[in-house]
């Protein structure tokens, strides 16, 4: 199915040419709309909370390149300093100051972090991460929740979420069995079945590691004491906890979900935010840990590009422009007006729905909930969630080509932007 009221001409043609050249024609599978349908929009340019796509068409955008872009697409500062940083070079391979300076400031931000190593991708960070919770306990399993994604690394195909959900793949073939026999899962929110896994492998789990907010499976939030029950579980069982902030790491709030929840974990992974629309991840956490990382320790972590001064750039300038007052109380406000707005406009157009926000993350399911683990989201309707999403994109709205994903604002989306997303869902919703 097409756009039938944009023209997509432009669009059709370079997908289908991608399709030839590239698996799914894309580089990443959510972005092939497979679980939405019909045909994805190339994209030509972004500004601030906006795309052009190559037929010329304007969106409001709520993905914000998954969660990179918090200061509006493009931000003439941040184009300004890699303007400077490139007449310097591109890589170095080396150290370099703009380093120290990143380092700083995420150790700065982020309440458990005293050291940090910088990757390229969130993927790499957690990768890396499994392996220094193996070799600082000692020991192999590792708890993950269903629905959360942790990137693509072997050990965490497991009911993974994001495109994995998405395209409701079982776990992925090629994946050995010994890579994930180690991998241990439970329902998110659900402190009894964590207990039990501990229970059944005492002084075998290196930890548990968990989207302190979930994006993955949709948007779905912590239950009242279920961060301060793995808090709790991983110390009673010698455990460490680890929160992946790829996705809420300086979105949440600038300290991330752990300092909007009071609760300090061992590790943290980090990525998408902290490099301002470049690849940059990270991950970091307690001294003691840390030091394990080689070269200082023995744990192995390496990277040609890890630290390039061009992402550290366009990290180090998104943090500064986050730090302006009222950054976040400006976020808050218009992600709730824009939660609100669609919960409302939905219900009183006769849709069972539930969802919210928290800071600049927002999502919602077509069911009347409550959500509170991937089971739950699976139970929504994401055929309607895929004629929504349709619906919004003929009318110039860009969400999130599926159930399974959260939405993003920036500091860039005016209340007009919202006002008007809210008013082209409710003439969606009416006829969906
Ligand atoms: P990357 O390797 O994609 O940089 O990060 C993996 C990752 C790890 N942890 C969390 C909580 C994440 O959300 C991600 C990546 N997020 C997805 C969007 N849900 C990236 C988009 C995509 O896969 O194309």
């Amino acid at each position: 199915m097409v756009n039938t009221t944009i023209k997509t001409t432009k669009s059709q043609e370079v997908f289908a040419a991608a399709q030839n050249l590239m698996p799914g024609g894309v580089s990443s599978p959510v972005r092939a709309f497979k679980s939405v349908g019909g045909q994805p929009i190339v994209f030509d340019r972004v500004k601030g909370a906006y795309i052009w796509d190559v037929d010329g068409n304007q969106y409001i955008d709520y993905v914000g390149t998954w969660g990179p872009a918090i200061c509006g697409h493009a931000h003439p500062e941040v184009i300004s300093a890699l303007h400077e940083a490139l007449e310097k070079g591109t890589s170095f391979g080396a150290p370099s100051v703009l380093e120290n300076v990143l380092a700083e400031m995420v150790i700065a931000a982020v309440p458990s972090i005293e050291m940090v190593r910088f990757v390229n991708s969130g993927t790499e960070a957690c990768m890396a991460v499994l392996r220094l919770m193996r070799a600082f306990t000692n020991r192999e399993k590792v708890i993950k929740f269903e629905g959360c994604y942790h990137g693509h690394a072997d050990m965490f195909l497991v009911k993974a979420g994001s495109g994995v959900a998405t395209l409701g793949l079982p776990d992925s073939p090629g994946v050995p069995k010994s890579a994930t026999i180690s991998t241990l899962t439970a329902p998110y929110n659900d402190l009894e079945a964590v207990k039990a896994l501990f229970e059944e492998s005492p002084d075998q789990i290196s930890g548990v590691i968990l989207e302190p907010v979930v994006g993955n499976a949709g948007f779905i939030t912590p239950d009242a004491g279920f961060l301060e029950g793995l808090r709790e579980l991983t110390h009673e069982y010698g455990a460490l906890l680890v929160f992946d902030e790829v996705m809420t790491g300086f979105r949440i709030a600038y300290g991330g979900a752990q300092e909007k929840f009071g609760i300090k974990p061992d590790l943290t992974t980090m990525g998408k935010v902290i490099g301002g629309g470049l690849p940059v991840g990270a991950y970091g956490g307690r001294r003691d840990i840390m030091s394990m990382i080689a070269p200082a320790g023995p744990v192995y972590q390496a990277g040609t590009l890890s630290g390039n001064p061009l992402a550290m750039t366009a990290g180090i300038k998104t943090l500064e422009l986050l730090q302006k007052p009222g950054s976040y109380e400006y976020l808050e406000r218009i992600t709730k007006r824009l939660a609100d707005g669609l919960l409302k406009a939905a219900q009183e157009t006769g849709h069972a729905v539930c969802g919210g926000n928290i800071s600049a993350m927002f999502g919602l399911f077509f069911t009347s909930g409550p959500v509170h683990n991937y089971e739950d989201a699976k139970k929504s309707d994401t055929a309607k969630f895929g004629r929504f999403h349709r619906g919004m994109l003929e009318r110039g709205v860009y969400l999130a080509p599926s159930q399974f994903e959260a939405g993003f604002t920036s500091l860039a989306h005016t209340e007009e932007d919202i006002d008007q997303t809210i008013a082209i869902a409710r003439d969606v919703l009416s006829s969906l």
